[in-house]
């Protein structure tokens, strides 16, 4: 189907672009009062998204209602290790916690790969669904968490500011973790590619504990199976967004995906130079959304500036806060859309 919005589509292939395409990462979801109420309807996040009617619908909320460029399948990182065989909780105000986690050669051993039609159908459903009801409006983002990312709620069970028992198994049994890495990222790249295959039109990448690591091992745990994903996925773009990895810039620029995102923290003009041949994503911080619309668009105007029109997808440099006021996200979203015409 020809999409009749395909700026960011043109933007991660390197394609020059009329204007800077723009969405939020965590869109759907948090911030809308729509979500909300498609929410109380379901009963329970984990119940949302497994049905692929309601997952749709809120995938699609934010097109409608802030007038993004792109929609991201409403799921989570963690279906992966549900589909291998280790089921979450979603624990109301606390977030995510695995009742069993994976610590030994035993635990690992009761894993499978996930099989994505039979594991992980409702996220393809779902996919497919919201691509019927787009109807080529925009793009549809597909998405898992990296190899790292996830290995570190398998093993630590829960969120983390540290993910010390995640690390320490780093330490102390390298062999076991990297066994647990492959075995994810075996699951990982089946369910992208059925996901570009169920119609996701770009996938992302997540890697939202990249910055708890040095710079050796990202190198030795996380970039490479990144890296694996990278080389299997030829069906759509890839984009890369480790958080916190501004020391790994320069190996991430090389690796074979179209995009690189960046958080805050990584200067715009540095990552340029270090990246020099890919379509760069970011990078506000979400806090700037708490400024009023002309704090929110000066912001705006000094980040185009900073980045150029081309070769830029506009974002945040992390997930909307759930506290943003979804008028404050259409301020910094239309602002994209003025500062970028060229
Ligand atoms: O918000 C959206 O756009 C919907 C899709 C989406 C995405 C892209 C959700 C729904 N989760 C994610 C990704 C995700 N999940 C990441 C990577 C992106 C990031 O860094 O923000 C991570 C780390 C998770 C894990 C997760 N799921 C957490 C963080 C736990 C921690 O370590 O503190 C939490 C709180 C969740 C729950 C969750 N996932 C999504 C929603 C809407 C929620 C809230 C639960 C609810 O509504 O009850």
């Amino acid at each position: 189907m020809n999409l009749q919005n395909d700026l960011l589509l043109r933007a991660a292939r390197g394609e020059r672009v009329e204007r800077t395409p723009v969405w939020t990462m965590r869109q759907a979801g948090r911030i809308l009062a729509e979500y909300r109420a498609v929410r109380e309807q379901a009963g329970s996040f984990i119940k949302l998204a497994t049905t692929p009617e309601l997952a749709a619908e809120v995938t699609i909320q934010p097109v409608d209602i802030l007038g993004v460029d792109a929609a991201i399948i409403f799921s989570d990182i963690l279906v992966i290790p549900e589909g291998m065989g280790l089921p979450y909780k979603m624990v109301e105000q606390r977030g995510p916690v695995f009742p069993r986690t994976v610590r030994t050669a035993a635990d690992l051993e009761s894993l499978r790969i996930a099989d994505p039609e039979a594991d992980l159908g409702y996220v393809l459903d779902a996919l497919k669904i919201v691509k019927k009801e787009l109807n080529g409006r925009v793009p549809l983002i597909g998405f898992a968490g990296a190899p790292f990312t996830i290995f570190c709620y398998m093993t630590e069970g829960k969120g983390s500011k540290t993910f010390s028992v995640a690390k320490k198994l780093l330490y102390t049994d390298p062999e076991f973790s990297h066994s647990l890495l492959q075995k994810i990222t075996d699951s990982t790249i089946a369910y992208l590619k059925a996901q570009a295959v169920a119609g996701a039109d770009l996938l992302q990448v997540f890697d939202s504990w990249a910055g708890i690591l040095s710079p050796e091992q990202y190198r030795e745990f996380s970039l490479p199976y990144i890296k694996q994903i990278c080389d299997a996925i030829h069906e759509v773009p890839v984009t890369v967004f480790a958080k916190g990895a501004f020391f790994a810039r320069k190996e991430i620029g090389e690796l074979s995906c179209s995009v690189v995102g960046l958080d805050w923290n990584m200067d715009i003009q540095e990552s340029r130079e270090l990246i020099p041949n890919k379509t760069l994503q970011g990078n506000l911080d979400p806090c700037a959304l708490y400024g009023n619309f002309e704090q929110i668009r000066a912001e705006v105007k000094k980040m185009v500036g900073a980045f150029g029109t081309q070769r830029y997808i506009a974002n945040l440099g992390h997930g909307v806060y759930p506290d943003t006021p979804p008028d404050n996200v259409r301020c910094f979203i239309d602002a994209v859309k003025e500062y970028s015409q060229v």
